[in-house]
C-alpha cells in the first residue's frame, strides 16, 4: 500500500491572487521597572521594545523602545503592509543591564494579532 501524503492546508495563504489591503498589527504592553525611566533614543540601562526583524534578524522596524513604570495596560497597532509577501519576525525583548543589586524590568504582553482589512480576517493571534 502506497504512503499517502497527508493533505497539506495552507489557511493564511491567498488562492493565486497578491495580498491586498492593510495589514495591521495590534498587541497590548504593561511596563514595569525599577530601574531608570528613558524614552526610544534615551534608554541606557534597561529598557523593554518591539521590532519588526527579517527572519535572519535584520531590523526593518522598531515598534517602540521604553523604559517606564506606570503599569497601565498600553495598545500599540503599526501597519505592516509595507511588509506584505515577505515572511517577517515579530521580536519582542527587555533588555537588562545586570546591576546590582538587581533594579529589573519586564513587561506583559496580550492580544497580539495581525488583521488584513480588506478580509477582516485575524490571520494570527496569542
Ligand atoms: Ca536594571
Amino acid at each position: 500500500m502506497p504512503i499517502r501524503e497527508p493533505a497539506r492546508r495552507c489557511w493564511a495563504c491567498p488562492r493565486g491572487r497578491r495580498a491586498t489591503g492593510t495589514s495591521t498589527l495590534s498587541f497590548w504592553y504593561q511596563p514595569h521597572t525599577a530601574d531608570d525611566t528613558c524614552n526610544t533614543t534615551t534608554c541606557q540601562y534597561d529598557w523593554m521594545e518591539a521590532q519588526v526583524r527579517t527572519t535572519s534578524g535584520t531590523t526593518l522596524a522598531s515598534l517602540f523602545k521604553l523604559c517606564n513604570n506606570n503599569g497601565t495596560w498600553t495598545q500599540l497597532t503599526a501597519d505592516l503592509s509595507a511588509y506584505k509577501g515577505q515572511t517577517v519576525t515579530l521580536w519582542f525583548n527587555v533588555h537588562l543591564d545586570g546591576s546590582t543589586p538587581a533594579d529589573d524590568t519586564w513587561m506583559y504582553l496580550d492580544d497580539v494579532t495581525l488583521t488584513q482589512s480588506t478580509k477582516k480576517n485575524v490571520l494570527s493571534s496569542i
